[in-house]
């Protein structure tokens, strides 16, 4: 299957391309907000393109025909950016942010903070495309950017590392009952760090 596709590196180059953009736009905004507030919305953020092995098997699942066109059209995840944000709050200023740019384009919002997954699994997801201006055209790339709070994220890599132990097996209901109960205590400790930066906000105004 991998042979029908010629070239993998010139078609993987337009996401490489799109992780550099993304990367680059969310260090200015860090800076930006360092310079101006003393402080940034970003705690951190990490890019990934997706692996040849883990896009064949999406291709696979999902059936789709093995074209570079359908692959553009029904995978938007190969770029992917993941930002740790500091507060809840932050994640949404993030979102309006990122709404209101022109050179990003929102195709999607899933909102799994608001509709948490079944396995407990809490970020908010933006598929997007970002232009990227090269020297003979302007191309519009796809991209998944996921925002979390650092519990969020805590959350979901030790959920993978826990759920990478039974691959291939079913893990136990009882551990999946426990990590949608850790899910709500990581989310009771970011309301409370948002009520408490809320009130020390409002007490350093007063
Ligand atoms: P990786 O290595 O992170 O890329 P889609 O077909 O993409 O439109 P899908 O697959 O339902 O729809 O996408 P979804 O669920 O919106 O987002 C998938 C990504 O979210 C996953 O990427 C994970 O990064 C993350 N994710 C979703 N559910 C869970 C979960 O229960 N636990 C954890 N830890 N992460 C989750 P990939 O492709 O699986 O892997």
């Amino acid at each position: 299957m991998l042979k029908r596709i010629k070239n993998w590196r010139s078609f993987f180059i337009q996401y490489e391309m799109a992780l550099n953009e993304l990367e680059s736009d969310f260090r200015i905004i860090d800076l930006e907000w360092k310079t101006n507030h003393g402080y940034s919305p970003i705690e951190h953020l990490k890019t990934r393109l997706k692996t040849l092995p883990s896009l064949v098997q999406k291709i696979e699942s999902k059936n789709i025909p093995l074209t570079y066109e359908s692959i553009q059209q029904h995978i938007k995840d190969i770029a992917g950016v993941r930002i740790v944000a500091s507060f809840l709050d932050d994640i949404y200023m993030l979102k309006k942010h990122l709404e209101e740019r022109e050179d990003l384009r929102i195709l999607e919002v899933k909102d799994y903070i608001a509709n948490q997954k079944k396995s407990g699994y809490k970020s908010l997801h933006l598929i997007v495309e970002t232009q990227i201006i090269l020297c003979s055209e302007v191309l519009w790339v796809p991209a998944e950017i996921q925002i979390r709070t650092s519990a969020m994220d805590f959350w979901a890599s030790t959920e993978h590392k826990l759920n990478y132990k039974y691959h291939g097996q079913e893990v136990p209901q009882e551990a999946k009952d426990q990590l949608v109960e850790l899910s709500e205590a990581a989310y009771m400790l970011d309301t409370k760090m948002s009520t408490l930066r809320n009130q020390l906000l409002k007490e350093s105004l007063k």
